[in-house]
């Protein structure tokens, strides 16, 4: 099924994921609630604490769009149950806590501003909501804790719960372009969540929404998105994790199906103080350019810390992206598959007629494409326009079929093929 609506998200390539709750001051892992057994009241010094004094959307706006991001994603109500959205719903929300903002609302607006899109993360399971009840084997606060045994919980009252919330947030905050669902898990599929009522009035408040699979899927399946009939709410397209998919993903008719690809900054999807774990920038560029020449986005998260500011060390990786897209970014949006296969030096990144060879690595000498010389016109650096000398005679009557490029220096970077292929 061809959707329109997922058109811009795929142009862009590169988007910002955000994981920020009440987890940001444990500083350790947004799960703890879990791993630890904790009871309501034990996270409750949390929610008490929660004060982000430097919160300042616009600043991350600015960082986001200048590390070549197009869009941000947030998760404004992760599995704790913590709401970071003025809901009537619950108490459980930041304009309850010290800090009265509804930072949900001011992330839209700080990041529209810079020209980016904005959506919502929104976890299905809520480790808060004494209605949410968890199936399968992995340890759930409310089933679990002795203090709650007698308690009858009436799973429908959370669902409508939910479905309010995502009323809300496809009410009261203007145009929301992604909704990012985590996660469907064993029996909790689908209609377990109402899924096809869910999606329908989702859809008729937000026409042009994206959605991703979760829903229907954990993340390591399609769904019925790869069919030739998805359910309403197989959704737009597939989110591995964590993993860049081999060869992109198809679907069962063999067509290419949208996927984006999030992975984390520094091993953690939560605030860490940690420095050590991070990936440079040269490695995120190398897989958004590898997600590209598969047809698929790269969504980079970063945890914001208990102040409200992106971690030093994610600042940086920020600012790295920046100097690499300035030069290359004509590389990357709108571009997809070439059709050109895997060169053993990078990947080919294409536009319609433009294609770009992205040498990822230093070479030695001359570096092999695989298209004969007498359908490549000019071969420039993207950076600078600047010609690269294609290397005649001998190697090509070694190797007819290739046009090899760079004589003697060693070379790196991202050029653009004018050709007519
Ligand atoms: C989920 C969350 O639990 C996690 O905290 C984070 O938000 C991440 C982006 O999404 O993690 C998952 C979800 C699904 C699978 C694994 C981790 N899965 O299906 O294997």
């Amino acid at each position: 099924m061809e959707r329109k609506n997922i058109q811009w998200m795929m142009d862009a390539r590169f988007g910002l994921f955000i994981h920020w709750g009440l987890y940001c001051i444990n500083g350790v892992t947004e799960w703890k609630r879990s791993y630890e057994r904790l009871t309501i009241e034990e996270y409750e010094k949390y929610f008490e604490e929660f004060n982000p004094v430097d919160y300042d959307p616009k600043e991350w706006a600015r960082m986001a769009k200048k590390a070549g991001m197009r869009y941000a994603i947030l998760t404004v109500k992760h599995h704790e149950g913590f709401c970071l959205f003025d809901s009537k719903y619950t108490d459980y929300k930041s304009t309850n806590t010290q800090c009265k903002r509804d930072l949900a609302r001011e992330f839209v607006e700080a990041f529209r501003a810079e020209g980016l899109r904005v959506g919502f993360y929104y976890s299905l399971f809520d480790w808060h909501h004494p209605d949410y009840h968890h199936y399968g084997d992995l340890y759930h606060p409310m089933r679990d804790n002795e203090e709650y045994k007698d308690y009858e919980y009436d799973f429908n009252r959370y669902l409508e719960y939910m479905h309010n919330q995502i009323r809300e947030l496809c009410t009261n905050y203007g145009k929301i372009d992604i909704l990012w669902f985590d996660n469907s898990y064993g029996e909790m599929r689908g209609e377990k969540w109402k899924a096809t009522e869910l999606v329908k009035m989702i859809r008729e408040l937000q026409p042009e929404i994206v959605l991703n699979n979760r829903l229907e899927c954990n993340a390591s399946a399609k769904g019925s998105l790869s069919t030739p009939n998805p359910t309403a709410y197989a959704g737009d397209f597939v989110s591995p994790e964590q993993i860049v998919p081999p060869e992109g993903i198809l679907d069962d008719m063999g067509n290419d199906l949208p996927w984006e690809a999030c992975c984390t900054m520094n091993n953690n999807w939560c605030y860490t103080p940690n420095p050590y774990n991070y990936k440079d920038a040269k490695c995120l560029v190398r897989k958004l350019v590898e997600c590209t020449s598969k047809g698929g986005n790269l969504l980079v998260n970063i945890g914001p810390n208990a102040r409200g500011r992106f971690p030093k060390p994610a600042v940086k990786v920020l600012h790295d992206l920046s100097e690499w897209f300035e030069d290359y970014g004509k590389s990357i949006y709108g571009c997809g598959k070439a059709g050109l296969g895997k060169p053993d030096w990078g990947y080919y990144t294409r536009n319609g007629k433009f294609v770009y060879a992205h040498l990822m690595q230093q070479e030695i000498g001359p570096v092999a494409l695989n298209i004969p010389t007498s359908e490549i016109k000019k071969i420039r650096r993207v950076s600078d326009g600047s010609e690269v000398l294609i290397v005649k005679p001998w190697v090509t009557e070694l190797f007819p079929g290739y046009t090899f490029i760079n004589f003697q220096e060693p070379i790196q970077g991202t050029f653009l093929l004018e050709n007519d292929i």
